[in-house]
């Protein structure tokens, strides 16, 4: 067997004993040997899952999405050159955002390094800072102790992406030289089991043509390096607090528990401010309108906290971090609960304390009316009243509507990615809380780019766990960003997604902010209008397509299975009029209660 196949066919395996299911290669000449392995173990009854896509970029997203909503690191292979620089966005947002990913990296071997020889680049810790753990494997030789380096790497691999040893888990690039022949020769082909399969250790036992050294894993499929049970790697503790009833809990994108967080507002009588990713906006006491008390400062100078509880990393909307301030200056206490070792969210600079857990002490007996949460909820209903009432006096399916009835169409156990721009935040401001409803969303560099991809790889994880449909809410330019994110191969795994367009010609969030006051620029430069038909793209991907401005006709418009396309026609300026409509109409509700 030639260097090159023996290690791609060892790391494989071993990285699959870590506990590797799902790959995604994206084609190339250098990275032959570990696509061929990957393949090799791939198929119905293979333990591998493989995705194979065009662009570098759609394929680390779509990698990204399925450690997303698995939780297991998922594996994104490339060649070298270029390839391997497209990684890095998907790099940076699972960098931001706690995402296991391996990155495997196929390099030309140092001689052809630094010469001009062709596709060659400087791959070396490509991602600075970013990734948890980098590697450059190291040209592939055939000579004793290669089996355990190369086992024993992928297990260090796994370990500094999952999080397993310790760290916050994250992205992880192993570079790996190879040298030709990069293909298995005819004797490996001939002295493997069925002919023409690459050979494939603990099936080869002794017959391993060639090579130096059993290239065999542990006994028992068992990884090279075991990690102990469970890991435990918070070093922070659980913190003691005196139950107040003045508290509020601010969740947002990361948060840890949030199920747990919710009930424990619940019970210690405190609104939940929980953005729609942070899996907080969920039982009673969580709110559907706070971005709006938010926004009033008469609310929110006349309901001064004393404690806020942080979790995961709010910042979604400014009114958010206005409140932190706030509240400092209020001398309240603010703890924060960290998002795993060493990563914790302080956004305004306001924590006074950090903990992995909170657990309150002198709550009141269960039952007790909570007053400050019913001022909450008081205020939060005359908002809802006031909103419902404008988005349900019109026939169109506005994008607040379209935010607010997507969220509640889909069925307890379905799916939903928020793309970054507006669709998070009308989910925000718009969507009920619940308990059912799984919120993904790529908020770690808030990018729009990547979002087909990702949203396709947690529809593809979630449903291979047995997790319900899927819906992306995304705007057009996100759409047109990831355009190659709806392109894949007959061969390809499909997920059953339907991506929703709120399809507004353009940037729309930008006529919500100061540019828009600034008419000689605004249109080519910020709204960024381009005229792109959906229903063309659509039918360039083979993609079932429909246009939806009827808002009765959502939940029909949602059926149906694959990959599909929903485009709901929208306008930039009527939004922003809308949406300033809302905000007037919900203050004045808040207002009116006195
Ligand atoms: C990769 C990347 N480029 C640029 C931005 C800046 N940006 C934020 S929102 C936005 C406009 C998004 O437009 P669209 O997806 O159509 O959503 P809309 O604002 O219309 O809701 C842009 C360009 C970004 N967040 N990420
Ligand atoms: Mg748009």
């Amino acid at each position: 067997m030639n260097p090159s196949t023996a290690f791609a066919t060892v790391f494989v395996d071993e990285l699959i004993r870590c506990g590797l299911r799902e790959v995604v290669v994206a084609p190339g000449s250098r990275s032959a040997p570990l696509a061929m392995a990957l393949h090799d173990r791939c198929g119905p009854d293979g333990p591998l899952r493989l995705h194979v896509r065009i662009d570098e970029r759609t394929a680390a997203f779509l990698a990204l999405g399925l450690a997303k909503a698995s939780g297991r690191p998922a594996a994104v292979l490339c060649t070298s050159g270029t390839a391997a620089a497209n990684f890095h966005p998907a790099v940076i947002e699972a960098d931001e955002s706690g995402v296991p990913l391996l990155l495997l990296t196929a390099d030309r071997p140092p001689e052809l390094r630094g010469t001009g020889a062709n596709q060659t680049i400087d791959q070396f810790q490509l991602y600075g800072a970013a990734v948890r753990w980098f590697a450059d494997a190291g040209v592939p030789e055939a000579r004793p102790g290669m089996n355990a380096y190369w086992r024993s790497l992928a297990c260090r691999g796994w370990a500094a992406a999952s999080g397993a040893a310790g760290g916050f888990p994250g992205p992880v690039q192993v570079n790996i030289p190879l040298r030709d022949p990069l293909v298995p020769g005819p004797a490996d082909r001939r002295s493997a089991p069925g002919g023409g399969e690459p050979p494939r250790p603990g099936l080869l036992g002794d017959d391993q043509p060639g090579w130096v050294e059993s290239l065999d894993g542990r006994p028992g499929g068992a990884p090279w390096t075991r990690l102990a049970g469970p890991a435990s790697p918070e070093r922070l503790g659980t913190l003691e607090l005196p139950w107040t009833e003045r508290g509020v809990v601010l969740a947002g994108d990361g948060a840890v528990d949030a199920a747990t967080l919710a009930a424990l507002a619940e019970r210690a009588g405190w609104p939940v401010l929980a953005e729609p990713s942070s899996g907080a906006r969920q039982g009673s006491a969580a709110l559907t309108a706070y971005q709006y008390l938010l926004d009033d400062p008469k609310f929110t100078a006349a309901h001064p906290p004393d404690l806020v509880i942080s979790a995961g990393r709010p910042g979604l909307s400014r009114g958010q971090l206005g409140f932190l301030r706030q509240a400092a200056g209020h001398g309240a206490r603010q703890v924060v609960l960290a998002q795993g070792p060493g990563r914790w969210a302080d956004p305004a600079r306001t924590a006074t304390d950090l903990a992995a857990r909170i657990q309150l002490r002198g709550l009141p007996p269960a039952g007790q009316p909570a007053r400050w949460l019913r001022r909450w909820q008081q205020a939060d209903e005359a908002a809802r009243g006031a909103l419902d009432a404008i988005l349900d006096a019109g026939p169109e399916l506005t994008e607040p509507r379209l935010a607010r009835d997507l969220a509640a169409a889909l069925p307890d156990g379905a799916l939903l990615w928020a793309a970054s721009s507006l669709p998070i935040r009308d989910l925000d401001r718009q969507m009920a809380g619940r308990a059912g409803l799984r919120v993904l969303a790529s908020r770690g560099a808030s990018g729009i780019d990547g979002l087909i991809s990702a949203a396709s790889g947690a529809a593809l994880a979630h449903q291979a766990a047995g997790g319900g449909p899927a819906v992306a809410l995304l705007g057009d330019l996100a759409m047109l960003h990831d355009a190659p994110g709806l392109f894949a191969g007959p061969a390809e795994p499909r997920p059953d997604l339907v991506i929703v367009v709120a399809s507004n010609d353009g940037g729309g969030i930008f006529s919500t902010l100061e540019p828009a006051d600034f008419p000689d620029s605004f249109e080519r430069v910020f709204g960024t209008p381009h005229g792109a038909r959906l229903s063309a793209l659509a039918a360039a991907a083979g993609l079932p397509y429909r246009s939806l401005r009827d808002p009765a006709e959502l939940p029909a418009a949602l059926s149906g299975s694959g990959l599909r396309i929903v485009e709901v026609p929208a306008g930039r300026a009527e939004g922003a009029a809308l949406r300033h409509r809302l905000h007037e109409a919900a203050v004045a509700a808040i207002r009116g209660l006195g």
